[in-house]
């Protein structure tokens, strides 16, 4: 049996956010030029701003640390306290970001129930608040491409256009988590533009598929909303000095690592084929759109903290995500050597 004690390798499916920087990645970062960002100065963050505000067709981009802010700051810059924001009921927003919606932007969160994680643009229109005056307002709609806790699902872009076409006749805007849309790029090969275009505002991670260590984009077209995100960025604590050290990563992400996401969705299709001859493990691998796999194992002699530690044991990390389930992530780190060796890991532990 594989034993992580013994010094070999883990094979950690937590998450997309555990990928090291490679070594290229780092030179990149070693070499960067810097200056001090708060002023505008730091070169190489200006160069990463350009670079993926021109890829998403979008008029400006802002970095931040971390996609929690800036969500966080998409939520604050279009709504005022008291209003609602509708959201799919899984969404990282609803579940993952500490409850920063009613502590940061004051906002009531509307959750409507998603098919893995999708809604519908009937679902939109049913949840958007009547202007009565006993009635909260409705400010924003966030949708989540591709959505983690459905399972990496991919929006279908006309559902995107027919949900916007519904924001758009009660004039509210919209912001898309794009966390891991280049997920959703890589699978179907539709220019990022393309989807970007349906948001105000548009957020995507640099520090999950992409490999880099930390940082994400927040985007616009409207330059005063720009005003007030670098206001709020710097409220919230997320306004750094040399960043260009991070932004290099990022750079080196984006022209290097968007096109091999694809052999992640390749990996994850084969892991959640393999789960599915696991008499206990419930999965469609139909259902894997990119490089997440969610399943369930049901009527097995461990309970889901002894799966995981079972797991550990044998040399495989994922996260237990309540219920039943589970979560099993592909990512820059997992070679297919490590995936041929989870599909052997699996049905040995689950398999009884
Ligand atoms: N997701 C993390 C955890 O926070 C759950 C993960 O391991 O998947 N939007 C989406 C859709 C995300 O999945 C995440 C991170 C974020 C936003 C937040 O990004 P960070 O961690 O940079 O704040």
């Amino acid at each position: 049996m594989l034993r992580p004690d013994d010094g070999r390798l883990m094979i950690d499916l937590r998450s997309d956010t555990v990928t090291k920087p490679t070594e290229a990645m780092r030179q990149a970062m070693a070499r960067a030029e810097v200056g001090d960002d708060v002023y505008g100065e730091d070169p190489t963050v200006n160069r990463l701003q350009e670079m993926a505000a021109a890829m998403f067709g979008k008029k400006a981009a802002l970095f931040v640390p971390s996609g929690t802010m800036a969500n966080q700051l998409a939520l604050r810059l279009h709504t005022q306290p008291g209003q609602e924001v509708i959201v799919e009921s899984t969404a990282h927003i609803v579940r993952y970001e500490q409850g920063a919606a009613a502590a940061l932007a004051g906002v009531q969160l509307h959750w409507v129930h998603g098919n893995r994680g999708l809604i519908s643009p009937e679902q939109v229109e049913m949840a958007v608040r009547p202007p009565d005056p006993h009635t909260i307002q409705t400010a924003l709609i966030c949708l989540e491409n591709t959505h983690n806790g459905g399972g990496g699902t991919i929006y279908p872009l006309a559902t995107i256009e027919r949900i916007r076409a519904v924001a758009a006749s009660h004039g509210i805007p919209m912001h898309l988590d794009g966390a891991r849309l280049f997920n959703a790029v890589a699978a179907t090969t539709l220019p990022p533009a393309s989807y970007a275009q349906h948001f105000e505002t548009l957020s995507v991670c640099l520090s999950k598929g992409l490999g880099a260590p930390a940082g994400s984009l927040l985007m616009m077209n409207d330059l005063a909303l720009l005003a007030k995100a670098k206001r709020f960025r710097r409220m919230y604590g997320g306004a750094m000095r040399q960043s260009g050290i991070l932004a290099a990563a990022g750079i080196y992400a984006l022209e290097h690592h968007i096109g091999r996401l694809k052999e992640d969705h390749d990996h994850a299709k084969q892991l959640a084929r393999r789960l599915q001859q696991i008499p206990t493990v419930r999965i469609n691998p139909q259902d894997v759109d990119t490089n997440i796999i969610i399943f369930e194992v049901i009527g097995h002699r461990l309970t889901q903290p002894a799966i995981l530690a079972a797991l550990k044991q044998a040399g495989v990390l994922i996260n237990a995500i309540g219920g039943n389930s589970f979560r099993a992530v592909t990512h820059l780190d997992i070679s297919s050597k490590a995936i041929n060796q989870a599909c052997d890991i699996f049905p040995r532990v689950l398999g009884d």
